[in-house]
């Protein structure tokens, strides 16, 4: 047959082109990874799994996660450098339990870690840790960052320098507790609190950071996703709306915020003209993974733009994941290509 023809090379390059399709790390399990291009070379900053006796449940207990490790390549495809532990639960003064989905940023030479964690009374809230070098270690902030809560904190670098923290995550997540500004909780069940289904849903927060990188510089501002017709997308809408594992990135002048959809699995985006949106709904970056959460990053690294992702082709289990990348295309209008990580 004529495997040579246009049609069928374009295929066969799209697939070589997309599906990087292997675990990134083989000898711990690692989840949520947040990359960046510190000084010329590719930093993840991923969750770090492990087996816990802490049973299944709907609030996520068994992610019962206790450090950070830092990961790090010179190029797609070569080394991945494990440069440790960094940051230990047991050395966070505030933090009791569940070291979730963490970020990092680099200001004047000094390098942040944002991470979550439940403190003494079980109250998820963001924590900073600080290193004189991408990789680590963290020395831990003694207290969380005022005023904040739910999980899984992502910081977005804006041209001018600014650097601005997006954060949130429902149901184990937390963030339909804070719907009154205080931590209210009206059940176990932990989606008691969410908003009925023909009401905006919950939105993710986004805040400026302070000159030192510690705080808020601001009163959260809530991240509006809308529609085409510019209205919120409702609580009801589980195909689209926010559930956890917000991510910034910038490309052509638009500001692209993407995000998990939690129960339905996919990374969903929206496009803005500002860091704090509105965010208007575009479609899905990338589908469903093996395993129920769904959590990336985007970066541009040597010119190619890449997601990040995680599944759980190691284990087979949810809470034991792997982390794995691929290529990401911008359409010329500006969208994004969908990736199907599931199709071989
Ligand atoms: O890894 C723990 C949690 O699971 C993350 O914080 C969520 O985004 C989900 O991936």
């Amino acid at each position: 047959s004529c495997e040579s023809q246009e049609g069928t090379s374009e295929n066969v390059e799209s697939d070589n082109r997309y599906y990087l399709n292997e675990p990134l790390i083989t000898d711990n399990f690692t989840a949520d990874p947040s990359a960046h291009v510190f000084d010329g070379r590719l930093y993840i900053y991923p969750s770090h799994d492990v087996e816990s006796v802490v049973e299944e449940d709907d609030s996520g207990a068994h992610f019962n996660m206790r450090d950070y490790h830092v990961y790090s390549m010179a190029e797609v495809g070569g080394e991945v450098v494990d440069h440790g532990k960094v940051l230990d639960v047991d050395d966070v003064p505030w933090a009791k339990r569940q070291m979730w989905a963490p970020d990092a940023a680099k200001k004047d030479g000094k390098y942040y870690l944002y991470f979550p964690a439940k403190d003494h009374d079980d109250i998820f809230r963001l924590g900073v840790a600080v290193a004189d070098s991408p990789e680590g270690p963290f020395t831990p902030q003694p207290e969380p960052m005022e005023g904040s809560y739910s999980i899984d904190p992502a910081v977005f670098e804006d041209a001018d320098g600014q650097h601005y923290i997006y954060w949130g995550g429902i149901w184990g997540g937390q963030l339909q507790k804070w719907r009154t500004g205080e931590y209210v909780s009206t059940s176990s069940n932990p989606y008691a609190d969410e908003p009925a289904g023909d009401k905006p849903a919950i939105a993710p927060k986004v805040a400026k950071l302070s000159d030192d990188m510690l705080q808020f510089d601001e009163e959260p501002r809530d991240v509006k996703i809308i529609d085409k017709d510019g209205n919120p997308i409702l609580a009801g809408d589980h195909e689209k709306r926010f559930f956890e594992a917000a991510w910034v990135h910038h490309y052509n002048d638009k500001y692209y915020f993407s995000y998990s959809t939690g129960d339905t699995h996919n990374i969903a985006y929206a496009i803005g003209d500002s860091p704090y949106g509105p965010f208007t709904y575009q479609g899905v970056v990338l589908k469903p993974v093996e395993g129920w959460t769904n959590h990336h990053s985007i970066a541009e690294f040597d010119g190619q733009w890449y997601i990040f992702y995680h599944d759980t082709e190691l284990s087979g289990k949810t809470h034991l994941r792997n982390i794995k990348m691929a290529e990401l295309n911008h359409r010329p209008d500006g969208t994004i290509e969908t990736i199907d990580p599931q199709r071989r």
